[in-house]
């Protein structure tokens, strides 16, 4: 064999879109997938590849160790485990290890805005979106679509949201605008350390030409000083109580559509991005009076007898569910929060700091709820043996006025596929109590 093959590793969302821009370039593509045997049923796209690209060679694990000398390079999928051992084969034969995001950034010439933070990626990567979108922007990225998928729109520039995963995983950073958001504790099984997961994190900002950080929050500070904007540092961009300061000038908060301060967080960091890249106020005035947000994210599903139930399931580490309660419970507002899942091993102590100032009661469910309740003193909690339950238990505990949040401060992989299946069936649930 001959040392010219690219190995994907990897057949979910970005495995296959490697594959398909691999193909259309190049003809020698390997493919591996560390689940290939064991758990073969749940590898995404196996039979994608199998029958659209029949000449894609399916390498199992157990040969990859004796293949691997032979490949030019491997494009490593983001969710694979940094000591994952296929890439620490590939590390002792040194055979350069590249992700999608390196492919994709040798491919495009127009500017790349890159979007990271432990929260508010999305909010903020579709804020800018809606905000560039008349100046031919694309989206793409942790967002849902690969940025390799993202190239054939031939867009006037790409915002991309970044995980750590993708970051860590990047050989050269060259954004054109980088912006974190925030640097909370998160995904700690997967980085070996705190110092890691900043680490990664913080390479968005190497090479960029302009930075948008946390003025509130010091670990997302550049490393030199680059030109920039400090969100809540630069009187000029901050969130007041008011509403939000956008380039000096105030858009009072009723003329906001996103509710919570953490929201009127990102759309100032996504208005400081356009500004940048030439949106002028009006559109991003515009932006800020109608783009509601993502469903999963402090969602307003339905007020039914006065009660206000709010999907925010995307909330799946303690610092997002902490934001979220600040956020809702603005005013001294009834809260009653229903939380829970897999912990990922994170310290719940500031969760329950935020309930004790906020939370009247917290209904706890999914695998880790016990470990919630060890944290909470001063409040009253209980524990339901389903999202459904909990909903139902909530309603019969709310009065008037009360606002009901789903904000797990949890990951979802204990009950439900994914934060979005969750996020549906708590909504079916809410729907539940009104027939
Ligand atoms: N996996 C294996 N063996 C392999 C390859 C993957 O077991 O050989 C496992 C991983 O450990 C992980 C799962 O498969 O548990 C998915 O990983 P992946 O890298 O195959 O994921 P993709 O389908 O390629 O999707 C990824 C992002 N997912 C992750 O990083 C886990 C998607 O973000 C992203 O939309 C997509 O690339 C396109 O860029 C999703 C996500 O959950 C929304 N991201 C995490 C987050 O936002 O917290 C980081
Ligand atoms: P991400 O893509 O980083 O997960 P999202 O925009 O999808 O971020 O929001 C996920 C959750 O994070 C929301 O449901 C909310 O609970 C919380 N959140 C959103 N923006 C912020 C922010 N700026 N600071 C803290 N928490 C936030």
């Amino acid at each position: 064999m001959s040392n010219d093959f690219t190995m994907v590793l990897g057949l979910g969302n970005t495995g296959i879109s490697v594959i398909r821009h691999l193909q259309s370039k190049e003809g020698h593509v390997h493919a591996c997938d560390s689940r290939l045997g064991r758990q073969t049923g749940q590898i995404p796209h196996l039979s994608t590849v199998r029958t659209d690209f029949p000449n894609v060679k399916i390498v199992p694990p157990r040969r990859f160790a004796k293949a691997v000398a032979d490949f030019s390079r491997v494009v490593a999928s983001p969710g694979l485990a940094l000591d994952d051992s296929l890439l620490k084969f590939a590390e002792i034969e040194r055979v350069p290890i590249v992700g999608d995001i390196d492919l994709f950034l040798d491919e495009v010439d127009v500017p790349v805005i890159g979007i990271t933070g432990t929260n508010g990626k999305s909010t903020t990567t579709m804020l800018v979106g809606e905000m560039l979108c008349a100046k031919g922007y694309q989206v793409c990225g942790n967002i849902g679509l690969p940025v390799l998928d993202a190239l054939s729109s031939n867009a006037a520039g790409y915002i991309v949201e970044l995980s750590s995963f993708q970051l860590e995983r990047l050989n050269r950073a060259q954004f054109d605008v980088a912006v974190i958001t925030n640097i909370a504790e998160d995904h700690l099984d997967h980085h070996s350390s705190m110092a890691q997961y900043i680490a990664s994190k913080k390479r968005i900002y190497e090479d960029c030409e302009f930075a948008v950080y946390n003025g509130r929050d010091s670990r997302t500070r550049p490393q030199s000083d680059r030109p920039g904007i400090a969100v809540d540092g630069d009187l000029d961009w901050r969130v007041v109580e008011q509403g939000i300061v956008v380039a000096g000038t105030l858009i009072p908060s009723d003329r906001l559509a996103l509710r919570g301060k953490h929201n009127h967080f990102n759309l100032v960091a996504a208005s400081a991005v356009a500004h940048h890249m030439g949106a002028n106020l009006d559109t991003i005035e515009h932006v800020a009076r109608t783009f509601k947000g993502l469903a999963h994210r402090t969602q307003l599903i339905a007020i039914v007898d006065d009660i206000e139930y709010i999907n925010d399931s995307k909330a799946t580490n303690v610092a997002a569910a902490v934001a979220s309660i600040h956020g809702m419970s603005a005013g001294g507002r009834d809260l009653i929060l229903i939380a829970g899942g897999d912990s990922k091993n994170a310290d719940f102590s500031k969760l329950a700091e935020a309930i004790g100032e906020h939370v009247r009661h917290v209904v706890l469910f999914g695998r880790d709820a016990s470990r919630i309740a060890e944290h909470l003193h001063s409040v009253e909690f209980e524990f339901a043996n389903s999202l459904e339950t909990a909903v139902t238990r909530a309603r019969e505990l709310a009065v008037p006025g009360t606002c009901v949040m789903l904000s797990p401060a949890c990951a979802s992989y204990d009950m439900f596929e994914n934060f979005e299946q969750r996020g549906t069936s708590f909504a079916a649930a809410v729907r539940g109590l009104m027939t």
